[in-house]
């Protein structure tokens, strides 16, 4: 039975990722953090947190000790680092924690895997947010780099010390440099999911008006579930790489409100400009989408749209889901668990 680590099975990549490898057979090793309620909704939602094959242990990306007994123990032949402080916005307030968990964390493990001297694939979770300040267009793995926040920052270390790794120490390091990717486990932090489960409510009546920062912003988004595959890929190619995954399409924040309008039986019509710039219920004339400058981020990145051919060429891998698909698919769930009185996650 092949074994894996999954560091972060409580966020929405790991939840999907271990519900992909335990349905390939894999026994898989979850890590948790110590925290004052237990976060495991994602998995009870994919009903795997009782799979037989699936191990959760407690664990700290920051802890050296937890991961090197955890390495050792688990005899795992691969290893995916998705955890990490994921929030851009939170990261201008917290650079250091950021830093240590999100940049850091990456090179703990990878000092274990070197000091344990053990063969394991190892997979980091990069992100197009290293792109940041973009001048090219699409991105793609030779696109240069310009982080625009403590985050992308942060990540753009873990990337590097993996690739240095990579080429050092013979290490089976890959890097997925991975867009934004969205379902219905996503946190409500994020945009997409803030917009999807708030249009649920103000359709049922459970809440006026949504505040958003940024409407301009593009991101090209995907299917969480369809990239979580992509990542299991890159581990199992002959050679370690780094790999895009993106759809190769982008739309502003603007054109999702108005798609899960859409979905959810809404019209909108956009009026005024930046700040001032409002959603109205083209059916009521109710304002129900406001802007709030307290959303707005010290730097921003503007503009994102990926180019996934290297991984389709070398991986097979290619996206399914349309961001209509993807968005509906998130409306309707947030519809079904508000309707049926609300969530707490
Ligand atoms: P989430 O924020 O949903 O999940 C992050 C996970 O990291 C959670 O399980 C969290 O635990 C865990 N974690 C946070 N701090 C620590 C720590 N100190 N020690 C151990 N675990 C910790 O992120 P996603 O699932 O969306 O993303 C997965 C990875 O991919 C992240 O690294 C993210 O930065 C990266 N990424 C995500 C993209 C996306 O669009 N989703 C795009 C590109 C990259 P807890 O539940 O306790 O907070
Ligand atoms: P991002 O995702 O920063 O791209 O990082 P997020 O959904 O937080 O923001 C996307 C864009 O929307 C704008 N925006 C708002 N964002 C939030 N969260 N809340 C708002 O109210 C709001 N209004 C406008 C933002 O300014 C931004 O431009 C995500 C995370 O999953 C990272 O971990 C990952 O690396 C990248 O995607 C790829």
């Amino acid at each position: 039975m092949r074994t894996a680590i999954i560091t972060g099975i409580t966020g929405q990549d790991g939840a999907y990722l271990a519900d992909f490898l335990l349905s390939h057979g894999y026994s898989v090793w979850g890590t948790y953090r110590r925290t004052s309620s237990v976060n495991f909704w994602r998995i009870e939602a994919l009903g795997i947190a009782d799979h037989p094959s699936l191990h959760l242990v407690e664990f700290d990306l920051t802890d050296m000790g937890s991961i090197m007994r955890l390495v050792e123990k688990s005899a795992a032949t691969e290893i995916y680092n998705l955890a990490a402080q994921s929030f851009v916005g939170v990261s201008f307030d917290q650079p250091h924690t950021t830093a240590q968990i999100t940049g850091v964390g990456a090179l703990n493990l990878l000092e274990a895997i070197r000091i344990l001297d053990t063969k394991i694939r190892f997979y980091q979770a990069s992100t197009s947010e290293m792109f940041g300040k973009v001048r090219v267009i699409p991105q793609d793995e030779e696109t240069p780099f310009h982080p625009r926040s403590p985050y992308g920052v942060a990540k753009l270390y873990a990337h590097w010390i993996t690739v240095n790794y990579r080429e050092s120490f013979d290490i089976f390091g890959s890097s997925g440099i991975l867009f934004n990717h969205e379902s219905p486990l996503r946190g409500l932090e994020f945009v997409t999911r803030k917009i999807t489960h708030a249009i649920s409510r103000i359709k049922l009546g459970q809440q006026d008006v949504l505040e958003l920062g940024n409407l301009d912003a593009k991101r090209d988004w995907g299917f969480a579930k369809e990239y979580v595959e992509g990542m299991w890929r890159m581990l199992q190619a002959d050679e370690p790489d780094t790999y895009v995954l993106a759809t190769g399409r982008t739309e502003t924040v603007r054109d999702f409100v108005t798609m899960a309008g859409k979905a959810a039986g809404i019209e909108l019509d956009w009026k005024g400009k930046d700040e001032q710039e409002t959603g109205v219920d083209a059916a009521t004339g109710k304002t129900i989408v406001r802007v709030n400058s307290k959303f707005y981020r010290p730097a921003e990145v503007d503009l994102l749209i990926g180019s996934p051919a290297k991984a389709k060429e070398k991986l097979g891998w290619e996206p399914q889901t349309t961001l209509e698909e993807l968005c509906s698919m998130m409306v309707e769930k947030d519809l079904e668990r508000n309707a049926g009185g609300g969530v707490t996650f």
